[in-house]
């Protein structure tokens, strides 16, 4: 996600090599100015970043050492803005979000996001309220959204945003929910209208948080918009959206700090599942090109659930693992995000990442083929495939769609993983891997501090 942030810093980190080098220094500088710059960073931010980067090394003595620690001391600084971090609950729920913003930037599709986030990672009973109801197609737009991942929906076309907001506040503290989001229309520009609109709303909702969601690729136009409407109704956070669309970036390092207001969340991409928290320390660690484990665990934790994960360990060890188990893997997988934000949160894989690109787990033609596969089968041979005969996996292929070279090569493939995977539990293999990832984290976490 930081792609070319991480490779502008892990650029200008590599050429400082000497110890007490002056001119090592003065080209890394550069180097990081340059790369800081064509990423999109503000000027005047990369100016003071670096300003005081180069003076605390050389008060402290040119080294990398001295370089890394100032480097990411100050990064974080600037990604942090007084205020919250990630979403925080209120002390007394339901914890009240009003996202605003011009039209088209995201409001609806990350207040989905948000909902999602929260009933899948945080375990919470959340409540979308349709706050847009000048345009019929937002309030469809917004049932889809909340079908889908199966949260409640308050709309009601017949009255206003702010008679909508005030019944839906009433059902919230009745029932118990943990969370209202209140979606708004969008406006093409800043006027009074909506600016009316929105301190209605706010005063009768009396929000925990006011989101300001911004397009990250109107670039520098973010920043201006998010201050006037800092200034004239007040917000307590950004969220940058279509950050998978803007392929420098730097708004994100910037904004916080320009604006004065925390950013909260990034979204990059269409789907539910893509938005990420913003925790200025752990971003900075992944802009370091460190990873973020604790992001991951954190996002692990909740979607694998610990008893299915003992039961499917237990039937790995046994060899029993089998296409059942595998089509619920697929789902938890996907649950996760895609394998590119993932994979940037591993200590060292950051640069794989972006090798890599991004392999959707759902529409991949490999996984896509498995699970036509799978679908085809009865529940007996999806238990067991030696169950499988010649005939049957001609059928399969016919209703496949494939090969009946295709099948056998999926079979096998599956037939040799599970061989893999019962011989790793064997040795405790997912302990070694946890303690292979601890040792890289506590290793790289060494060479910075
Ligand atoms: N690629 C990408 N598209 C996004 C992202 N967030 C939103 N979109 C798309 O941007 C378009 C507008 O999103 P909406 O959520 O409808 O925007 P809105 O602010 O509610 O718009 P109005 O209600 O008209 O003001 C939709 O096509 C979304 O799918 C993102 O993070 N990445
Ligand atoms: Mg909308």
């Amino acid at each position: 996600m930081f792609d070319t942030l991480t490779s502008s810093f892990k650029g200008a980190i590599d050429k400082i090599r000497f110890y007490d080098d002056a001119k090592a220094l003065k080209k890394a500088l550069a180097e990081l100015k340059k790369s800081l710059l064509k990423a999109d960073v503000h000027h005047r931010v990369v100016k003071e970043l670096l300003t005081v980067v180069e003076k605390e090394t050389k008060e402290k003595g040119i080294g990398k050492e001295n370089f890394l620690r100032s480097l990411q001391k100050n990064v974080e600084k600037i990604l942090t803005a007084k205020g919250n971090q990630g979403f925080v609950f209120a002390s007394k729920p339901p914890t009240v979000v009003l996202m605003i913003g011009l039209q088209g930037s995201g409001k609806t599709t990350t207040t989905g996001k948000i909902a999602y986030f929260l009933k899948e990672q945080k375990k919470k009973k959340v409540m979308v309220v349709a706050g847009d109801l000048q345009r019929l197609a937002a309030v469809e737009q917004l049932r889809q959204i909340t079908e889908q991942i199966g949260v409640t929906l308050i709309a009601n076309e017949n009255l206003t945003p702010q008679k909508i907001v005030k019944e839906a506040l009433k059902k919230a503290e009745k029932e118990l929910y943990d969370v209202v989001l209140i979606d708004t229309a969008g406006r093409l520009a800043i006027d009074d209208e909506l600016m009316n609109e929105l301190a209605d709303i706010k005063k009768i909702a009396n929000p925990d948080e006011l989101f300001y969601v911004a397009d990250a690729m109107t670039g520098m136009d973010a920043v201006r918009t998010a201050q006037t409407f800092k200034d004239k109704i007040g917000i307590t956070g950004v969220i940058l959206t279509k950050y998978d669309g803007d392929s420098k970036g730097g708004i994100a390092l910037g904004i916080a700090h320009q604006v004065g207001v925390p950013l909260r969340f990034i979204g990059a991409g269409e789907k539910m599942q893509d938005l990420e928290p913003f925790i200025p320390d752990r971003i900075t660690s992944r802009l370091m090109g460190e990873g973020d484990l604790e992001s991951l665990a954190e996002k692990t934790a909740n979607i694998i659930d610990e008893k299915k994960a003992k039961q499917l360990t237990s039937k790995i060890k046994k060899g029993k693992f089998n296409f059942n188990d595998f089509l619920e893997q697929m789902e938890s997988m996907k649950k996760l995000g895609s394998m590119k934000s993932i994979l940037s949160m591993i200590p060292g894989m950051s640069g794989m990442a972006k090798q890599i690109g991004d392999m959707d787990l759902e529409n991949s033609s490999e996984i896509k083929m498995i699970k036509a596969m799978i679908n085809s089968m009865t529940k007996k041979e999806r238990e067991n495939p030696e169950l499988l005969n010649n005939t049957r996996k001609r059928r399969l292929a016919k209703g496949a769609g494939l090969s009946q070279m295709q099948v056998n090569r999926v079979l096998k493939q599956f037939k040799n993983a599970g061989k893999m995977a019962k011989q790793l539990s064997k040795k405790g293999g997912m302990k070694q891997m946890q303690e292979i990832i601890r040792v890289t984290k506590t290793s790289t976490k060494q060479t910075i501090h």
